[in-house]
């Protein structure tokens, strides 16, 4: 019998409900500690968290630094609040304290001038912080000018791709590997499985500089959509069509996943995006589209078409209502 609860956090490298399964106080402690140890040693990927890291990624899009730069505003203009107050704080107590003869001034009830200066300061600061969050809001939803279109629909438990126009089509889900240890009881180091539960079989492959628009949606319950280097997260809702956009400046792999609680599954649905350069994006999409209509006889305009050994990579569209992955049905059972 298989539970499921918000202490699956596998994005940080943690799996505590394995963990707490060989109920071991050691062992548990072990597993949490070790992630830091291999962050640190594991291959860079752009977006890799590391050893004491205590700001958030800048990330890998225009949106994730205006995110970024929006934190770090915020985060100087209270750091500035809180040594002017704790400031004078510490002044007013050491300066007039009751050993130097300080008597309380209890006549005292307001100051105008006091209050029309802590009124006007704190609204002069919500504008000015207003005014660039407002204008990075409103760039984060402008889809316009985008140069291509990608659907995400989310399934119990697996993710489609579908490069709108392109022909091409594919499923994402957890790694068969990753599968296997999660069932077999072992608790995995970050030394041998460092992307454990953040690994899939087919890649959302993107190009860098480029303006994708996705559009987010879902099969069967709400999923959330959710790379945090891309600097956004999307609920993927039945019978609705979100959308966002990201243009991947640096080459490389942008772990993700699911964002909302959509089943028992749902520590187990991993997103990777690859973004490589434009070109080797344009050799990749072709390897996957059907081939080119040199027979004059298409038959079903789908992926099924492609190379046979791409072919064997991607699976077969999962069919609405049923089932997706017969896989992703009987795994956890086993576990
Ligand atoms: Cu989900």
């Amino acid at each position: 019998m298989q539970s499921y609860s918000l202490t699956h956090l596998p994005i940080l490298g943690l799996d505590l409900m394995k963990a707490g399964r060989i109920n071991h106080w050691a062992a548990g402690l072990a597993a949490a500690a070790l992630p830091v140890v291999a962050f640190a040693q594991a291959a860079p990927e752009p977006s890799r968290p590391h050893r004491w890291q205590l700001n958030m990624n800048r990330g890998a899009t225009l949106i994730s630094e205006n995110a970024y730069d929006a934190h770090m505003i915020a985060l100087w203009i209270c750091v500035g609040i809180g040594i002017l107050v704790f400031g004078a704080m510490a002044y007013a107590m050491f300066k007039f304290r009751k050993s130097r003869g300080a008597v309380a001034d209890v006549d005292f009830t307001h100051s105008t001038r006091l209050e029309i200066v802590w009124t006007v300061v704190p609204i002069v600061l919500l504008v000015a912080m207003a005014f660039p969050a407002t204008h990075k809001l409103i760039q984060m939803y402008d889809v316009r000018q985008s140069e291509m279109t990608i659907k995400v629909t989310g399934f119990q438990w697996l993710w489609k791709y579908d490069y709108l126009g392109q022909g091409v089509s594919l499923t994402s889900r957890l790694k068969r590997e990753s599968d296997h240890i999660r069932q077999s009881g072992v608790v995995p180091t970050m030394q041998d499985h460092p992307d454990y539960l953040l690994e899939v079989d087919n890649e959302l492959v993107v190009p860098v500089d480029t303006k994708i628009r996705f559009v987010v949606t879902a099969d069967d319950v709400i999923h959330a959509w959710w790379v945090p280097a891309l600097g956004w997260k999307q609920d993927a809702i039945p019978g609705l069509v979100n959308e966002a956009w990201a243009s991947v400046k640096t080459p490389g792999v942008y772990r993700g996943q699911c964002a909302e609680l959509c089943g028992k599954d749902h520590g187990f649905m991993p997103i990777v995006v690859r973004a490589v350069p434009k070109a080797e994006f344009q050799q990749w999409l072709a390897s996957r589209q059907p081939a080119p209509s040199a027979a004059p006889a298409p038959v079903a305009a789908d992926n099924t078409n492609a190379p046979a050994a791409n072919a064997q990579e991607t699976p077969a569209p999962a069919p609405a209502g049923a089932a997706p992955n017969p896989d992703a049905a009987t795994a956890p059972v086993a576990g």
